[in-house]
């Protein structure tokens, strides 16, 4: 391979610290919406935003796919692969490499100005698949982190363990018909939670990579389905136990890289968390393209986990219109990120979550500022979002009309169907003695336009 150590120190030494410059700017390398300490309504931006970079697409990833090499100017991914068996976890040019990616990584989220970051234990150390080496050699990159958050000031929104890259978990981690996979899992999982808390990171995930299955023919859906819910309880139990107290997270994903994920949508998450005694402590990570492919709008998502108490954290990116897999661009459509902002700002905020940019680069985009111009790109248009969706909510444009439209609920009709006083046969009874209840309009079309003019207005 060739030598990690040779490369420049600073990584990324064309790009100076973004600045903020304003709509009319026509300077590339910064930000036009996005201004960290501006006030929007009872927070700034940054808190409202809570941006996290992903250690995984920007760093670790070099642009392979499946009909080609790497294209992207990553020099240490040869030394530091997601998995990669023909590496010594510990030998020096494996750690330097990971140590190289990760100077390049803070460097990058440092000038870009962004709060968080958000790491898989394969992103962030050599994995070569060997327990008790990887485990050793993710400790000491972790407390490699640590230093540079003091330095940088830059802070863990959420950590997570990858139970999907190696061979061993080609049927699933915590729902693999075989025990000892369950159990490999449960010690990596154990490990990265620690460490997520050595961090004092905000929030831990469990993406269920493939927690689901190819076909029913060899699959015991029921079991495998238990078994996920005991693995949830063993990372609940631990997290009380270490005192972490930030929040566990699942991120739903209906299919890829199987053909169906257990996990599928906010709704069946939701009936899963009901279902095994877990929705007091477990929250959703809902990730825009997955809401795409599961079939359903981002705000639909992030709506339907809010109304049941179980909105986490999101993972901003889109997908693409014509495309059934999982692209993961950076978000781009103002519009889109408007309505999802707007049931988040309904909802009071993410909490502990935030907008985590799990989102790659194209294949083609291989100037190493072209991570700088991804990242600029989806934090003015989530900036963009946040004003338009605070203006309709602060206008009362929306909510006064959907408050008007749903007014007989709240009259003697209403609540006493509500309140039970009224059973099928009186409402029998009362349907001969009253008018024909007349149709209103939904207004669709306006309300519509009406977002459409807070987008055009919001400054
Ligand atoms: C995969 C995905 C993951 C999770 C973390 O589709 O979204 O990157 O966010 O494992
Ligand atoms: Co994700």
């Amino acid at each position: 391979m060739s030598n990690p150590l040779s490369a420049d120190s600073s990584f990324f030494a064309e790009v100076d610290t973004i600045p903020h410059l304003g709509p009319d700017t026509d300077e590339t390398l910064a930000f036009r919406w996005y201004d960290a300490d501006r006030v929007v309504g009872d927070k700034t931006m940054a808190e409202h935003l809570r941006f996290a970079v992903c250690y995984w697409h920007s760093f670790a990833a070099n642009g392979l796919d499946i009909f080609g090499a790497g294209t992207l100017d990553r020099p240490w991914a040869e030394g530091s692969a997601t998995y990669d068996p023909s590496l010594d976890a510990t030998s020096p040019d494996g750690m330097a490499a990971a140590e190289m990616k990760q100077d390049a990584a803070f460097e990058f989220m440092a000038k870009l100005g962004v709060p968080y970051f958000c790491f898989h234990d394969v992103d962030m150390a050599p994995f070569t698949g060997d327990y008790a080496a990887d485990a050793r050699a993710l400790a000491q990159m972790v407390d490699r982190a640590g230093e540079k958050m003091d330095e940088t000031g830059l802070k863990l929104l959420w950590g997570t363990a990858n139970l999907f890259s190696h061979p061993r978990y080609l049927s699933g981690a915590a729902t693999n018909p075989d025990p000892e996979m369950f159990a490999r899992a449960a010690a990596q999982v154990c490990d990265v939670l620690e460490a997520t808390h050595r961090l004092d990171g905000e929030n831990y995930v469990l993406w269920g990579g493939r927690e689901g299955y190819e076909t029913l023919l060899n699959t015991d859906l029921t079991r495998e389905t238990d078994q996920l819910a005991r693995f949830m309880h063993l990372v609940v139990e631990h997290k009380h136990r270490i005192g972490f107290t930030g929040t566990i997270l699942i991120e739903p994903k209906p299919f890829e890289p199987t053909k169906h994920q257990y996990d599928y949508d906010s709704a069946t998450c939701h009936a899963f968390l009901q279902k095994y005694d877990l929705v007091d402590e477990i929250k959703l990570n809902i990730e825009v393209n997955h809401a795409t492919l599961a079939g359903h709008d981002f705000n639909h998502e992030v709506a339907y986990a809010a109304a049941n108490g179980i909105l986490g954290s999101i993972d901003a990116n889109a997908g693409d219109d014509r495309l059934g897999w999982d692209v993961d661009r950076f978000p781009v459509s103002v519009e889109q990120m408007t309505l999802g902002m707007i049931e988040i700002l309904r909802a009071g905020g993410l909490g502990t979550g935030g907008l985590n940019f799990d989102a790659k680069l194209r294949r083609p985009s291989i100037a190493r500022d072209d991570l700088f111009h991804a990242h600029i790109g989806g934090m003015d248009t989530m900036a963009r979002a946040l004003l338009a969706a605070h203006s309709v909510l602060e206008s009362g444009d929306l909510d006064d009309r959907r408050t008007e439209r749903y007014a007989g609920w709240e009259g003697d009709l209403g609540r006493q169907i509500m309140d039970g006083s009224l059973d099928l046969p009186a409402l029998r009874e009362r349907a001969a003695t009253v008018d024909d209840p007349a149709p209103v309009s939904g207004r669709q079309e306006m309300l519509e336009n009406i977002v459409a003019r807070h987008i055009e207005r919001a400054m």
